[in-house]
């Protein structure tokens, strides 16, 4: 099979195509990417030189030469993790989140429309659902939950998602979804919250936390949403959403300590600024029907995945300094300035 992959000089992408590049030698792994600010070659170092690996430079929301690309390469799959990914940067400026997570998916099921997939999946979002209360822990998103989003990237991902089903719906397109929580582990941007505390806790700089802190995120180690990726696109079926969470929800400050914690660094590095807006109050998957259709089950629990994660980051300083140094230390300085 030759597979394309998009986004995957991104955190995700990027797990996914080592993962699909080592544990399938006879399918080729083709990855798509802008290499926008969030891209980076020097993520698919470790596989750039397998013979089922091909790198291409380029924007899925540029016509023709997505056609240009699929008339050439014929692919069979096609797996969609390009997007525009941070919340707060689509509270700045929400235009390029239309055009990548939007217009760019669109534009990627034209092309399988008219070249032809055996399966399409969009990699989406919990996001898409809104927020749950905090004083409702027996309430969880399943597929059915309505989509009530909050802020410009999960409004740009639920709009995606949409196209998406009606793509299959219309054009009988052989599409999946997934709607992963939270992730965290290697090769996770620095401007994310998990990634973020490590590097700023390793160079002795404060910490900081939106509102109260008491916001809860259900996060899961990137492996698992890989693993369920790769179940879904083989076995899942036509039309469906999946939803991916291995229940670990915790609450943004409980995520600050731990972290701080297990580097053995003070909580007085933690700094409550002021609140994102429309900040989501808590995100809580039920993944019973992966679980239950597709026998899915995580490797990894928050406890098990959080000082592996943190042993990443340690042993890999080079790959986050690099990003640190560059053009993301100017944003950060301008995002907590003006708060
Ligand atoms: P990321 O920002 O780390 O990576 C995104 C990648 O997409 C980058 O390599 C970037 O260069 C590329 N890209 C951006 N615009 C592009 C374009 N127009 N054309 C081609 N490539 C482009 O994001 P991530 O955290 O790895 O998220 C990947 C996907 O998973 C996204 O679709 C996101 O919505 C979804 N998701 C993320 C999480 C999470 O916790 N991070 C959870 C659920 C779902
Ligand atoms: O400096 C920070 N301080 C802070 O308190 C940052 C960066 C975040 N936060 C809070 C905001 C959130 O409640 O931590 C929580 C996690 O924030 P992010 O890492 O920005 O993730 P989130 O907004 O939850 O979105 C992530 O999960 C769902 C991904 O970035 C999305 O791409 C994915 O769809």
């Amino acid at each position: 099979m030759k597979i394309l992959v998009t986004g995957g000089a991104g955190f995700i992408g990027g797990n996914f195509v080592h993962y699909m590049v080592n544990k399938y030698p006879e399918d080729m792994i083709v990855n798509l990417d802008k290499l926008t600010y969030a891209g980076n070659l020097e993520t698919c170092k470790p596989v750039e030189d397998k013979p089922n690996y091909k790198f291409v430079k380029g924007d899925i929301a540029d016509r023709p030469f997505i056609m240009d690309l699929f008339e050439k390469e014929k692919f069979d799959v096609v797996v969609n993790f390009a997007a525009e990914s941070h919340v707060d940067r689509s509270i700045e400026d929400p235009e390029i989140f239309v055009k990548t997570n939007v217009m760019g998916t669109t534009t990627l099921l034209d092309a399988c429309v008219k070249y032809g997939i055996q399966r399409y999946h969009q990699v989406s979002t919990d996001e898409v659902y809104g927020d749950l209360p905090l004083d409702r822990p027996d309430l969880f998103f399943t597929e059915n939950t309505p989509l009530h989003t909050s802020s410009p990237y999960s409004s740009a991902k639920a709009s995606a998602d949409l196209f998406v089903l009606a793509y299959h719906r219309t054009y009988g397109l052989p599409v999946t979804i997934s709607r992963c929580s939270n992730n965290y582990g290697p090769y996770h941007f620095p401007e994310k919250l998990i990634p973020l505390i490590i590097s700023r806790a390793l160079n002795d700089e404060t910490i900081p936390v939106y509102g109260t802190g008491e916001n809860v995120r259900d996060w899961l180690h990137v492996y698992d949403h890989c693993v369920a990726i790769d179940l879904i696109v083989r076995n899942g079926r036509v039309g469906e959403v999946y939803n991916v969470g291995g229940h670990n929800e915790r609450t943004n400050l409980e995520v600050v300590k731990t972290v701080l914690r297990a580097l053995n660094k003070p909580e007085s590095l933690i700094t409550f600024v002021s609140d994102r807006k429309g900040h989501d109050m808590r995100y809580a998957i039920d993944p019973t029907k992966l679980e239950t259709e597709l026998g899915w089950k995580p490797k990894y629990t928050f406890d098990t995945g959080i000082p592996m994660t943190i042993q990443w980051y340690l042993d890999n300083k080079e790959w986050w300094e690099n990003i640190i140094s560059g053009e993301y230390q100017n944003y950060f300085d301008k995002m907590y300035v003006e708060k």
